[in-house]
């Protein structure tokens, strides 16, 4: 291969019929938990359970599910701080993540590191980063360190290290990629393309907004995929990773889709007009690839009962705030002393942390031993609903 080449990707959709009905299922039933546990995530922030910053994947369930498809278990992960839902769907448990960003001792990172700095050495998720960047000159690190470890070939591990679109624009970007180029490492940089780097679109911060070109300084090939399509993306991610194990040199992928909410809960995304927002839910991966798999009679509806009619209709219709859908259940968490607070950013891009509720005597994982108090429901793998927290009846 041209090592100078780089191509958008016109994946073809690879027809559900053609793959593993229960592998399709199983793709649904990750995002779907990705989108449930998000919503609760935002709920419990407004509810002032979770403190510091918090980033959803709402919107990006496809793309992290295929991306993590692609993942052997002997592989490496860095992750940005947007990292929940990679969690899940490389396999961290949702009640241990959920408790992470409560800060308790039973979370994911013993609930020292909370929603962006999720870690699990067993699954060789190695962090969540909060810097920008951050994640970038470690992963390229690890992939050092297996390039020394052994030879290249299908066997070899390999890195995978997801970065926003905002983050080509940062020094660690060009720095790693030149040492995975030079040093010839087994990485794959993933840019999650969602369009914004906090409020601000790519083209205004980009020189060059085709993201996958930007590996073309250092003779990186790059690739761009549809990040709303759970296939296109794991083929994609497979195939830059079989390269980056056989040949021992990095690759670039770029996966395109939207976040169907602010940058962090606490962000209005009032720079959306809308109109973008509708077109942005009509584009919602999740209840595409729910009628697909319906259609291709992969998923049955189940019958409606009264409860999930209720259900729906309890449900507030989509919004682009940050105020999250109306929980379907009593109130979740044992204590509702608690009121509920709708932060009101002040500007198109707030970015002002709440303290961590552990920055008390009770700090998170230091002397919080007890049980951990999860909502009723945030642990729970159900089927999943759409960004307004409407749930969707089918699954099998
Ligand atoms: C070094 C550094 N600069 C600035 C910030 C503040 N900041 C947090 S997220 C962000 C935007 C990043 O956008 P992008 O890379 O596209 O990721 P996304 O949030 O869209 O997933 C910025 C500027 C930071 N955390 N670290
Ligand atoms: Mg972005």
């Amino acid at each position: 291969m041209d090592p100078t080449q780089d191509r958008t990707d016109p994946h073809p959709q690879a027809p559900p019929a053609s793959e593993d009905p229960a592998a399709l299922r199983g793709y649904y039933r990750q995002m779907a938990l990705i989108r449930r546990f998000e919503l609760r995530a935002a709920e419990m922030y407004t509810r002032a359970k979770i403190g510091g910053y918090c980033h959803l994947n709402l919107g990006e369930e496809a793309t992290v599910v295929g991306l993590m498809a692609a993942l052997r278990p002997t592989d490496y992960l860095f992750t940005t701080y947007r990292d929940h839902g990679y969690a899940l769907a490389r396999g961290a448990d949702p009640g241990r993540v959920m408790a992470e960003l409560f800060g308790r001792s039973t979370g994911l990172s013993g609930g020292r590191g909370g929603s962006m700095h999720l870690f699990d050495a067993g699954l060789r998720l190695l962090g969540g980063y909060g810097i920008v960047g951050g994640q970038m000159p470690p992963a390229t690190g690890a992939a050092l360190a297996i390039a020394h470890r052994g030879e290249p070939g299908p066997n070899s591990e390999a890195v995978m290290c997801l970065l926003g679109d905002g983050t080509t624009n940062i020094g660690a970007f060009h720095e790693s990629l030149n040492l995975a180029a030079v040093w010839h490492l087994p990485i794959v940089y993933v840019i999650v393309n969602n369009h914004l780097g906090m409020g601000t679109p790519v083209e205004a911060a980009s020189g060059e907004p085709a993201l996958y070109r930007r590996g073309c300084a250092y003779r990186i090939p790059g690739a761009r995929v549809d990040g709303n399509d759970v296939i296109a993306v794991r083929d994609a991610a497979q195939t830059a990773l079989e390269q980056a194990r056989t040949e021992h040199r990095p690759r670039l992928l770029e996966a395109v889709s939207h976040r169907l909410r602010g940058h962090s809960v606490v962000d209005s995304a009032r720079y959306r007009s809308a109109q973008e927002a509708e077109r942005l839910r009509e584009q919602d991966p999740l209840p595409a690839f729910r009628a697909r798999l319906i259609e291709d009679r992969i998923l049955v509806k189940r019958r409606r009962t009264a409860s999930t009619r209720n259900a729906s209709r309890r449900s507030p219709p989509p919004s682009t705030s940050p105020t999250p859908a109306r929980p379907r259940t009593s109130p979740p968490c044992s204590t509702t002393s608690t009121p509920p607070r709708s932060p009101t950013p002040t500007s198109a891009c707030p970015e002002t942390a709440r303290p961590v509720p552990g920055s008390s005597p009770t700090a998170p994982g230091r002397s919080s031993r007890g049980r951990c108090h999860l909502p009723p429901g945030a642990a729970r793998h159900t089927p999943g609903g759409d960004a307004a927290g409407r749930e969707h009846p089918a699954d099998r």
